[in-house]
């Protein structure tokens, strides 16, 4: 039982959940009583505000080559400490605090030597962090996922694993630029001795959370599976990619543990300097898989729908199902199963340059999808504005089918359409029969936007409200961990019922229209093909089907 607050109430245990993303370091607090949570304390960090010191530019180190990006770690030890000491001032009561848990950018890697063990363990509470840390990093600086300076690398470990389909079977993604692993690779390739100095590599997600707990924390299923490295079937590292990718790696990577594993307790360095209790430090994850938490999708055929500066589709699979066309990745899940993810790069990209193109506001947008209809009579638009992620185009065209550049309302209808119907197809490898859909991002306000999604995909859109998902992801673990820790482990229904959108923001499908899309998204696969040069000319079928 916990003691009653001066007010009367009754206060419960903390959770605090910190996210380490490209751009700023945001800490929340959930109060939990019971199976009740609620959150209590929502703060960030922005890199370049907070710390202009180091140069970034909305988080990355000034670039000298264009294609690569870094970021320093000596910097998120410092954002660490700041944002630890904000939690602390806002007078909380941090002594309630039960566990910590953390989420990070995927992919990043951090490089240590072999006095970090040691250092980490004997940390001085009279000194700064970050002062104390940049002695054992053995590369000042950590590639990050903006990062595609490694399309040698990824061919090289892609030859020599047995090919990209082998690599996709085994760790969830063929060799991406950006993957731990090919950057691994690159730097024992151009750094030698920096790289025979590293005693361990960690994700940013293990390395913040070896800061906390004073040694060397395991990284979880869910943040490894973004290294090209681990094998999904077993949640180990996979040996063939290992030694494909460097000499000697086995023996410098950290230990894979379940994502609800206790990494340690807070260090006395923490605790002396910050007036931490000694709670326990669950073992932070990736972004992403902390955002599956944090946006409420704990069981198969629920996905989130991200309408952000690119669009995402991701959601839980039971099973480790693979992507044959190579653009999506597995990844594994906190919740012990696995979690499928598609981005498409054209998101409110393209739909502004629709809007941009008519001179239209949000409302003439959202008023030209109402007077058109579903389907939009056969008229298909192609909105790869930009280089496409999903599928593959390096050289971007946008492509009219039966549709004038001069029809602004079609227009309108055609973009927002294609992005739906283009999540609905690349989705289909997840195996995964979609009855729920979270709509989160910038776009997600727009009511009309998200009627086409619950048609295309006959079902059910609610709005979700969380604002940072992977936060909230990450304090909702720390919960989690620490009843798995205590013996009593909460289901994750009760565990992510704060995360759940609102029964009200309900947007339903309309089954006469999804029997339209249903006719369409066919054709659209036509004409995605033959924009990709790889099939007929799919007109004669959208006259049909406007003929129907
Ligand atoms: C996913 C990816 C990004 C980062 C962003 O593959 O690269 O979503 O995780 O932090």
């Amino acid at each position: 039982m916990s003691p009653p607050s001066p007010s009367g109430l009754r206060r419960g245990r903390l959770y605090l959940g910190l996210d380490s993303s490209t751009q700023s370091l945001t800490a929340i607090v959930i109060e939990v009583d019971g199976t009740d949570a609620r959150v209590v304390f929502d703060a960030s960090l922005s890199f370049d505000e907070a710390f202009p010191q180091y140069g970034t530019d909305h988080g990355v180190l000034p670039r000298t080559q264009p294609d690569e990006a870094f970021s320093s770690p000596i910097m998120w030890a410092e954002a660490l400490e700041a944002i630890v000491e904000r939690v602390v001032a806002s007078g909380l009561g941090v002594s309630r605090i039960g566990a910590i848990s953390g989420s990070a950018q995927q992919h990043g890697s951090v490089y240590l030597n072999a006095d970090a063990p040691r250092m980490l363990s004997r940390l001085d509470p009279a000194q700064p962090l970050a002062s104390q840390i940049t002695p054992i990093l053995s590369r000042r600086v950590a590639p990050i996922w903006l990062d595609s300076s490694t399309s040698t690398e990824c061919a090289e470990i892609t030859d020599a694993v047995g090919g990209p389909g082998l690599l996709a079977q085994h760790t969830g993604s063929r060799a991406f630029e950006r993957f731990t692993g090919p950057q691994i690779r690159k730097f024992a390739a151009v750094d030698p001795d920096g790289y025979a100095a590293t005693a361990r590599v960690h994700l940013v997600s293990s390395y913040l959370a070896s800061l906390l707990v004073g040694a060397h924390a395991p990284i979880d299923p869910g943040d490894a599976s973004g290294a090209n490295l681990m094998d999904l079937t077993d949640t180990q590292w996979w040996t063939a990619a290992v030694s494909a990718t460097a000499p000697g790696l086995a023996d410098k990577l950290p230990t894979i543990a379940p994502s609800w594993s206790v990494a340690g307790t807070v260090s006395p360095y923490w605790q002396t300097r910050l007036g931490l209790p000694p709670a326990r430090v669950i073992a932070w994850s990736g972004d992403n898989p902390c955002s599956l938490i944090g946006v409420g999708l704990v069981r198969e055929g629920r996905v989130a729908i991200s309408l952000g500066t690119s669009d995402t589709i991701f959601g839980l699979m039971k099973d480790p199902n693979v992507d044959p066309s190579g653009t999506g990745h597995v990844f594994a899940s906190p919740t012990g199963d696995y979690m499928g993810l598609t981005c498409f790069s054209n998101g409110s990209l393209a739909r502004e340059r629709v809007q941009d193109a008519y001179g239209f506001t949000w409302t003439d947008f959202s008023r030209a999808l109402d007077v058109t209809p579903a389907g939009n009579q056969g008229r298909v638009l192609i909105p790869w504005f930009e280089p496409e992620i999903t599928p593959a185009v390096a050289d971007p065209r946008v492509h009219r089918y039966r549709l004038s550049a001069d029809d602004a309302a079609a227009n309108v209808r055609a973009v927002v359409e294609a992005q739906q119907m283009a999540m609905a197809v690349h989705s289909t490898w997840m195996s995964v029969t979609i009855d729920t859909i979270h709509a989160t991002g910038g776009a997600a306000a727009n009511k009309q936007i998200l009627q086409v999604m619950a048609d295309v995909f006959g079902a059910e859109v609610y709005r979700s409200t969380v604002s940072n998902s992977a936060a909230l992801g990450a304090a909702l673990r720390a919960w989690h961990g620490d009843t798995v820790a205590e013996g009593t482990p909460l289901p994750w229904e009760t565990i992510t019922a704060i995360a759940q959108p609102s029964a009200t923001s309900l947007i339903a499908p309309n089954p006469a229209r999804h029997a339209v899309y249903r006719e369409l998204l066919p054709i659209y696969e036509a004409c995605e093909a033959h924009a990709l040069g790889r099939g007929p000319d799919p007109t004669p079928a959208l006259e049909r089907f406007a003929q129907r």
